[in-house]
């Protein structure tokens, strides 16, 4: 897997790749990556432009979940960034930019659990079972 200066996997089979959250999380680890991990609005911006920039302005899998624990948000390293619904809060110190007031709304008879980046950079849970492009990130 080929990743840029920032460590982000830039192939093009990878932003282009569709599968599930799960499969495509384990396609990072087996390479030493792992789904993009997004700390910051500069972070966002620039895996958001990369994306359009290599397959087109098409949502994507970040490594984000609450598949462990209903409304307790985790990067795939593990880390605790989000606790509650569309009213949570972050964890102190901790970034996140899910669509203001609307997500995460854990819709779908409650499956959405793994996280996308929309074409407009904010972020929405869904259903982890969707086939979707995905960024990795090196560890
Ligand atoms: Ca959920
Ligand atoms: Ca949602």
């Amino acid at each position: 897997m080929h990743a840029d200066s920032n460590g982000y996997s830039t192939d093009v089979p990878r932003v282009h790749h569709l599968t599930s959250w799960e499969a495509a999380e384990i396609i990072c680890r087996d390479q030493g990556f792992h789904l993009v991990r997004i700390d910051d609005a500069a972070e966002n911006a620039t895996v958001r432009a990369l994306v359009t920039q290599l397959a087109g302005n098409y949502e994507f899998y970040i490594g984000a979940s609450d598949l462990a624990v209903e409304g307790s948000w985790r990067w795939s390293d593990g880390e605790l960034f989000w606790l509650g619904g569309p009213a949570g809060a972050p964890a102190p110190g901790l970034y996140a930019n899910w669509i203001a007031g609307v997500e995460p709304n854990n819709f779908d008879v409650g499956t959405e659990d793994v996280a996308v980046m929309t074409n407009a950079g904010d972020w929405n849970d869904v259903n982890p079972s969707g086939v979707r492009p995905y960024v990795c990130e090196r560890n």
